[in-house]
């Protein structure tokens, strides 16, 4: 069966007409490629013809613009547009200074940096720096909306080296909402040290590349369909992949960086190439500290992979996303999307001599890679030695709740000293999937049921993977900065449990300092969202 990039299940009807597409779904269980990419009109999908491919969009790079005040400065506009994802079929959409996604940000570690944000839709919004340790007040989470009209300044100094972090809505109640629309958009950290120092490509789309994956439905009207809904939240049946369906990159270079955000709101994926095993080099908060050749890697929502795909001139490999388990029962499963496999980006690499073969400049192969590895050159300084955690904290999490109770932005659920690694241990007593996400930190995974973690999970990460019935013990490690009277968030990053309340409140405080009360304009303007 030739590629497609269009999920769906046994049952489906589908047909399309010029300048509409209607899709009725009929849950039969199973799950398959449909046969017919009805969102790519002119494909020829019969034997030995492969699906016409799109070029896939980059999305612009913004380094913003050095203030007078010698800021790193950047403005961003969430509006609403209009997307052509397919020929004929229009999109209403929203997206920051565009009609759909993002820019993606960039800044280095140490630099100071500031956004500001203008809410140009018709509700309140905010902007999460996902990933990103920052003072509370600059988090961009429920306590800092920005009403429509209005602007918000975010500020603070990069203390974090080298990541694939990324910035989305994290309104209390509307997150899932905003995120499918459109809004979200990378931000990569850089090192102090210019990236050139490493062989790790960093040419920002032409070797170093965004891969931001997101599933969307789509209604008969062309619009996207935010109703059809199952256990994990909204799962589509069309994966946009920066916003590109069924696209193909065409690589210059013998490497080729991919910076893979899954940024679907339920879906999770699982990453191989047909070529041969990825070579992962970062996960969500950092760089790893040698290269780790992998079969492949799964994502759910949130979580980011950076993998080196090595291309001989003349070459094409597949980025897919293929059948996996998330340990969960098989009706859940499905609500996951585990059961799929489909195409995610198609790779391909001109003859030498026609322009994508070879390169002017000399760049770094898979053997510069290695040879640098081997004399010792690393992409990150080692791990800490594993040392007694200053504070453990048990996380269980339950249908729509964590340590038995849904979000209530008027108080406090936890209270972390700063300076203090602490020891997490989470548990999914729940039969659903659910992940976790802690702002203003990273961890390292500890060990799962006793475990060590896969290859995947060894490195920093700011979001992982809670299967039910197990515990996930993470070490954590949070930003500098305190604020007694200012929470960050912890929460299932499936937006759907997040939305419903599945999400809780921790401060940050110096040594010996009390918390609270907590005082924003959120909880005074009502916004509070009491438990049970
Ligand atoms: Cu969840």
């Amino acid at each position: 069966m030739p590629g497609s990039s269009r999920i769906t299940r046994r049952g489906v009807l589908a047909v399309a007409a010029a300048g509409a597409v209607t899709t009725s779904i009929v849950a039969l269980g199973g799950w398959r490629l449909s046969p017919r990419p009805i969102l790519s009109p002119g494909a020829s999908p019969g034997p030995g013809n492969t699906l016409d491919r799109t070029p896939l969009a980059i999305p612009p790079l913004d380094t913003g613009v050095i203030s007078a005040d010698g800021v790193r400065t950047f403005e961003l506009a969430a509006q609403t547009g209009e997307t052509t994802f397919t020929a004929g079929v229009r999109t209403p959409t929203w997206g920051y200074n565009g009609a759909f996604g993002g820019p993606t940000l960039r800044a280095a570690n140490g630099e100071k940096v500031r956004v500001v944000v203008r809410n140009e839709l018709s509700e309140v919004t905010t902007t999460h720096w996902h990933g990103m340790k920052v003072p509370a007040l600059a988090d961009g989470g429920p306590h800092q909306p920005i009403h429509p009209g209005k602007t918000w300044a975010a500020e603070w100094t990069v203390e974090q080296p080298a990541a694939t972090l990324w910035y989305h809505p994290h309104n209390h109640g509307t997150t899932e909402a905003h995120v499918y629309r459109g809004l979200a958009g990378m931000f990569i950290i850089d090192d102090k040290v210019s990236p050139e120092d490493s062989p790790l490509p960093s040419d920002y789309g032409v070797d170093d590349v965004p891969v931001v994956v997101a599933d969307r439905s789509f209604a008969a009207d062309g619009s996207f369909d935010e109703r059809r809904r199952d256990a994990a939240g909204m799962l589509g049946d069309t994966l946009l992949v920066n916003g590109t369906v069924s696209p193909s990159f065409a690589a210059t270079r013998e490497l080729t960086r991919l910076r893979i955000l899954n940024g679907s709101t339920a879906r999770s994926y699982r990453f191989e190439l047909d070529a041969g095993p990825l070579l992962l080099v970062g996960t969500d908060s950092g760089l790893l500290p040698e290269p780790a050749s992998v079969a492949g890697v799964t994502l759910t929502p949130g979580e980011r992979a950076e993998v080196v795909v090595a291309l001989e001139p003349g070459q094409t490999a597949m980025l897919r996303s293929v059948p996996h388990t998330l340990g969960l029962l098989g009706t859940t499963e499905r609500a996951s999307g585990t059961r799929d496999a489909f195409d995610v980006l198609e790779l391909t690499r001109g003859e030498a001599g026609s322009g994508g073969g070879s390169d002017a400049v000399k760049h770094a192969s898979l053997s510069d890679l290695t040879d640098w590895v081997d004399a010792g050159g690393f992409f990150a300084a080692a791990f800490p030695a594993e040392a007694e955690p200053d504070k453990r904290r048990t996380v269980t999490l339950q249908d729509n709740k964590i340590n038995h109770r849904r979000m209530n932005m008027a108080r406090i659920d936890e209270v972390v000293t700063v300076g203090d690694r602490e020891r997490w241990f989470v548990t999914n007593e729940h039969f659903l999937p659910h992940n976790l996400h802690i702002h203003n930190a990273r961890f390292r995974v500890h060990s799962i049921d006793g475990r060590t973690p896969a290859a995947e999970l060894r490195g920093w990460k700011d979001t992982v993977y809670a299967p039910p019935s197990r515990t996930v013990i993470i070490d954590v490690e949070f930003g500098t900065s305190t604020d007694p009277h200012l929470p960050y968030m912890f929460h299932c990053h499936l937006l759907q449990h997040e939305d419903q309340g599945m999400m809780a409140q921790f401060v940050v405080v110096r040594p010996g300092e009390a918390a609270g009360p907590l005082d924003t304009p959120a909880i005074r303007d009502g916004g509070s969202h009491d438990g049970h």
